[in-house]
């Protein structure tokens, strides 16, 4: 089968919900991906910041296989010998009493949602069904019905009516915007990505999050921090929130939880809040499975063995100065925190974002577009300077390209 037979398959049996960059990966290995010609390109999404680890990590893959061979599944109607284990290290890693163990990213979200919910009745006191959540505009929070409800764009929430009542959104990076929305005292929690991923990496102002933080605090309402992207060293800190010094109430992370091996997510929070949810009121089939568990445990492991954090702000510094001094017209903004950046581009000689990315393809580096005009650029975290280096004189030469 040559690229794009294997193209044309997909896009006659599977259905239609994306639209990929026409690449046919077949292989991974650390910030390199190949594909199916045996080409060799840079990964500058890393699966939308899950294998932050780099593609197929011996030690997550290893911790992978060996539980597979051994105990998979037990469901949560049974006990095993290694769920304990990870909920004793991802609390005692972040920092919390207690851990609910998800699968994807929605699910998180979904889960915090109703733990904040069933906190503001029985803890807050909050009359029977009339809780609310606030939610920041432009959001990416997940795909179920539940956290569409809590979007404002057009394409995730489009037909997919009717939607959750009790959200209330606000617009990011506004304090006062924020302050008015919590002086209702039905409000049970604040739920924000410390960046915005999808709608761009949007980058708050310093003190943001921190005062947000502050104004739920006074208001008792919970301050819910969305990590699934920018969280598990992505941004240069081992969470994103770290920048502002703040602990949230409620912790979501996914994606990079697993290095992109499984899918797990996972809630945290302290005994007040996570107690309040008892046994029969929520969970799932997989959720904390012994395989979950034990690449959890491997894939936190390589992040504090491997620097990860302190390599992703270092090479992040680089990556951005570079970028900036990259000498087109087409780059408008570079911005971002650690490994997690983008360049919001113009068009030129009726090139677009989409077309520069084509272009990058072609010169072995993979990254994709967003809203039309946003070019994200995230590296696994395991990259050398070396390597960023090398990135950047394809992305140079790639512009290059583009304006002669
Ligand atoms: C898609 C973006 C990334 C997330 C945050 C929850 C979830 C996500 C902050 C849900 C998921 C993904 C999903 C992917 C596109 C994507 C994405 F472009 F939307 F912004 F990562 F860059 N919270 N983000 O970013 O996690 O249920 O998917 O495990 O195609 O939907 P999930």
């Amino acid at each position: 089968m040559n690229p794009q037979d294997y193209i044309n398959i997909e896009d006659k049996y599977g259905a239609h919900n994306y639209h990929p960059l026409p690449v046919v990966l077949n292989k991974g290995e650390g910030v390199f991906v190949w594909d199916v010609t045996g080409k060799r390109y840079y990964d500058f999404l890393s699966s939308y910041s899950a294998v932050n680890q780099g593609h197929c990590h011996p030690k997550i893959t290893k911790a992978l296989v060996d539980q597979a061979k051994t105990l998979a599944l037990t469901s949560r109607a049974f006990h095993n010998d290694v769920l304990g284990e990870y909920e004793k290290y991802v609390t005692e890693y972040f920092g919390y009493d207690k851990v609910l163990p998800m699968n994807t990213g929605a699910e998180g979200v979904e889960t915090a949602m109703k733990l904040v919910r069933k906190w503001g009745y029985k803890v807050k006191g909050v009359e029977k069904n009339k809780a609310k959540i606030i939610f920041a505009k432009d959001n990416f929070h997940g795909r179920t019905i539940s956290v569409i409800s809590a979007s404002n764009d057009p394409d995730a929430t489009n037909d997919f009516g009717p939607f959750t009542p009790g959200i209330v959104s606000v617009q990011y990076n506004n304090l006062t915007a924020l302050a008015k929305e919590l002086e209702d005292p039905n409000v049970v929690a604040f739920i924000v990505e410390p960046i915005q991923g999808e709608a761009g990496v949007m980058v708050p102002d310093d003190g943001y999050l921190k005062k947000a933080f502050a104004m739920c605090k006074e208001k008792n309402v919970l301050f819910v921090a969305d990590e699934i992207q920018t969280g598990i060293a992505r941004t240069g800190k081992m969470l994103a929130v770290d920048y502002e010094g703040i602990k949230p109430d409620v912790l979501i992370l996914g994606k990079a939880l697993s290095g992109g091996s499984y899918p797990v997510s996972a809630v945290l929070a302290d005994d007040d809040i996570m107690l309040t949810i008892k046994p029969g009121e929520h969970g799932s089939t997989y959720g904390g499975n012994p395989i979950a568990a034990k690449v959890a445990i491997a894939a936190l492991e390589v992040v504090k063995e491997e620097n990860l954090t302190e390599n992703a702000f270092k090479m992040g510094e680089i990556l951005r100065k570079e970028l900036r001094s990259i000498d087109t017209d087409m780059i408008t903004l570079v911005r971002g925190k650690g490994l997690l950046n983008a360049i919001i581009i113009k068009p030129k000689n009726g090139m677009e974002a989409w077309d520069v990315c084509l272009k990058l393809r072609d010169n072995g580096l993979l990254a994709k577009p967003t809203h039309g005009d946003i070019i994200r650029f995230a590296p696994p975290l395991v990259i050398t300077e070396e390597q960023i280096m090398e990135c950047v004189s394809i992305i140079k030469k790639t512009f290059a390209e583009i304006e002669k």
